[in-house]
Formats: structure tokens, sequence, C-alpha cells
């Protein structure tokens, strides 16, 4: 019983511990989330690794600049979105959230990003003129190949959360 105030001490006294760990080196990371068949948290590695396609584009102030990245579609598919002859329906209601590192968000409705829908892909760039994305950007930003303002070409892009209004 003497050891009960200890053993009590040392109980409350563990996950003080376990919090004042480091935490471990956070790679930058994309998490898909939602109404998603399962989440996914892609690790910058896992999304160099995906099909990439390569857009000739021009930035808001005109400069031509190539990025490389995988369209968003492929991504959303891995997380299991509804797909093929499900995308109709209830499904046309769907929408992807994007959010980025600074707060900021915009949306793109589903069939937007859907290759039976658009001939557009929006990507996800992880590279601009073969390199790493500049850390004012990276290390993912959304590219809307023809889209003249760039409002939904989100910077630092660190989720996508696919969202259905409730009514
Ligand atoms: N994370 C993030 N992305 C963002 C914004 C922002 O404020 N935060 N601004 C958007 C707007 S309004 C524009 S016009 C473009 C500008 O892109 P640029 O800084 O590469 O020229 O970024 C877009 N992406
Ligand atoms: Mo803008």
């Amino acid at each position: 019983m003497r050891f009960l105030p200890k053993l009590l001490a040392l109980a409350l006294f563990l996950p003080a511990i376990a919090f004042a760990q480091p935490a471990p080196q956070s790679e930058p990371a994309l998490r898909i989330g939602g109404v998603v068949g399962h989440s996914l948290v892609l690790t910058g590695r896992e999304v160099a690794a995906l099909p990439h396609q390569a857009v000739k584009v021009a930035d808001e102030k005109g400069t031509p600049v190539t990025y490389e990245g995988v369209p968003v579609f492929e991504v959303l598919r891995r997380a299991e979105i509804p797909l093929g002859k499900d995308l109709h329906g209830k499904s046309m209601t769907l929408y992807v959230m994007v959010i980025a590192s600074d707060g900021y968000r915009a949306v793109f409705a589903l069939p937007e990003l859907y290759p039976a829908f658009s001939d557009r892909s929006v990507l996800i760039a992880d590279r601009r003129d073969g390199k790493n994305l500049p850390l004012a950007e990276g290390p993912f930003r959304i590219v809307v190949p023809g889209e003249k303002r760039h409002g939904r070409w989100v910077r630092n892009v660190t989720a996508l959360k696919i969202e259905q209004p409730t009514d």
C-alpha cells in the first residue's frame, strides 16, 4: 500500500513525460479527409511519387512559368471519393475545401476536378521551373490552368477536405 501514492504520482506524471517528448520531425504533409472512404496523409515524398503533369501557365504577374504537379483528382481517388457512376445525384453537391497554412481557403466543386466532366487538370503542384516550390508557395500549391484570376491558386496547401452541404 505504501507504493500506492508513488504509483499514483507516476501515473499522473507519465502523460507529462509523453507530452514533453520532442515532436517527431514533421515532414510536410497533405491531409485528405471529410466525405471520403478513408482519410489520407501524404508526405511530400509520397506526393512526388504520384503521376505528374507539367503545365505552362502565366503567374499572377504574367510571367511564364512551368508547374509540375499531381491532378487533384488522383489524390482524391486514393482517398476513395465517390467515383464513376456514383458521381451524380446527391454527389453533385460535393465540393473540395482547400486549406492553407495561413488559414486561406478556396473551394472547388467536385465536377471541376473530375476528368469525366472536365478536360482541365487542376494540379497540386510541387515543382516550379524544375525545382521544388519556394517556401512562400510550397510544399504544395494549387494550379488552375486557364483560370485568369489566381484567387484559387492556393499556396502552402496543408489539407483537402471533401464536404457536402447538410440540407
Ligand atoms: N495560402 C494562400 N494562398 C493564396 C493567397 C493567400 O492569401 N494565401 N492568395 C491568393 C491570391 S488572391 C492570389 S492572386 C494568388 C497570388 O499568387 P502569387 O503570390 O504567386 O502571385 O495567390 C492565391 N493563393
Ligand atoms: Mo488575388
